[in-house]
């Protein structure tokens, strides 16, 4: 496969490469793409040096497939034309997610309704991600009614100037602030901007992604997006309500299945998941898994990934493999 990898010296491009080689992808051919300021830098892929190259270059190599991960407006602006010269663009920015023409995937849950005509397909929200891989064999069983999800998120999600601010802020130095306020020792409850109904754009996306994914816009979410000091990864106390009453053991039973799930859980030896051990892994880990005795029906429990893995760059490459096992490019 000739791929593109578009915002390949970024946060999430770099992670890409990473897992591209990691998983062995078939690469015959590797196009990095970059803004103008980092066309003819040099990465690393498997031992050899490949020179980034401008937009315009990589549309015309005609790659095969396109991982994107350069910002909304550069998706919106160029993943077309890279469909129009034949490639498949899986894009990781939210540009294109609740179109109703693309389909929005996590491969272990929707990947089936892929066909070789989507040429622009849709990679969810890191946050929204590991919570469907836990909701999505749940509600097969039980049918969930309502979920209320409050999210304590890596400061990666917001990119290297959020990192940067940090490590600022550790050694004591002034320097360009990616937040509104400190986040060493704090707690900000605001993950991207506010829509008009107060809620922010992260916790909108919990709500309306999961719906398309899950192919059910019966189930109810509200969420609390909130930024923590944290770089591993996201976490997230998710409060399930289904409609049919479940056995607690059964539910185990079935996460423990679930593949790309693991279940950390045992109070007795203090196991449970946390970002610091989730950092560079691709599976998603559930943990403190807990009947809600305030309300029939209802569980809780304690969601962490790596949003960096498969929170984004491992589910858009999960994607390009099942492309490619399939056929659909
Ligand atoms: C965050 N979830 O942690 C965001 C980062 O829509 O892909 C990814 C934004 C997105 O702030």
């Amino acid at each position: 496969m000739k791929v593109a990898v578009v915002g390949a010296t970024g946060m999430v491009g770099e992670v890409m490469l990473q897992v591209l080689a990691e998983r062995n992808f078939p690469v015959t051919e590797l196009i990095p793409v970059a803004s103008e300021k980092s066309v003819g830098k040099e990465i690393e892929f498997k031992g050899k040096k490949y020179q980034v190259v401008g937009l315009q270059t990589a549309v015309d190599r005609k790659a095969d497939i396109a991982l994107f991960s350069a910002g909304g407006q550069t998706s919106l602006d160029w993943a077309p034309k890279f469909a129009a010269a034949g490639t498949t663009v899986i894009d990781n920015s939210s540009a294109w997610r609740m179109d109703p023409t693309k389909k929005l995937i996590v491969p272990e849950i929707n990947a089936h309704e892929l066909t070789a005509a989507d040429k622009i397909i849709a990679n969810p929200n890191c946050s929204t991600i590991q919570m469907v891989m836990v909701l999505a064999p749940l509600h097969k069983k039980y049918t969930i009614k309502r979920v209320v999800v409050s999210t304590y998120q890596s400061i990666t999600g917001t990119g290297v100037k959020a990192v940067q601010q940090l490590e600022n802020e550790y050694a004591g130095v002034q320097g360009e602030m990616a937040y509104k306020y400190q986040i060493h020792r704090n707690a900000i409850p605001q993950c991207d901007v506010f829509e008009d109904n107060d809620y922010t754009k992260e916790e909108m996306k919990l709500v309306r992604e999961t719906k398309k994914i899950m192919g059910d816009n019966s189930i109810a979410v509200t969420a609390t997006a909130v930024r923590i000091p944290v770089v591993g990864g996201h976490s997230e106390t998710v409060n399930i309500e289904f409609n049919n009453d479940f056995d607690i053991a059964e539910l185990r039973k079935i996460l423990h299945h679930t593949n790309g799930v693991v279940v950390q859980d045992n109070t007795d030896t203090y196991t449970y998941p946390m970002p610091l051990y989730a950092e560079g892994k691709d599976e998603v880990f559930v943990g403190r898994i807990r009947r809600d005795e305030s309300q029939p029906n209802t569980v809780n429990m304690w969601i962490v990934a790596d949003n960096l893995r498969k929170g984004a760059a491992t589910n858009t490459i999960q994607i390009a493999e099942y492309l490619v096992a399939h056929k659909l490019v």
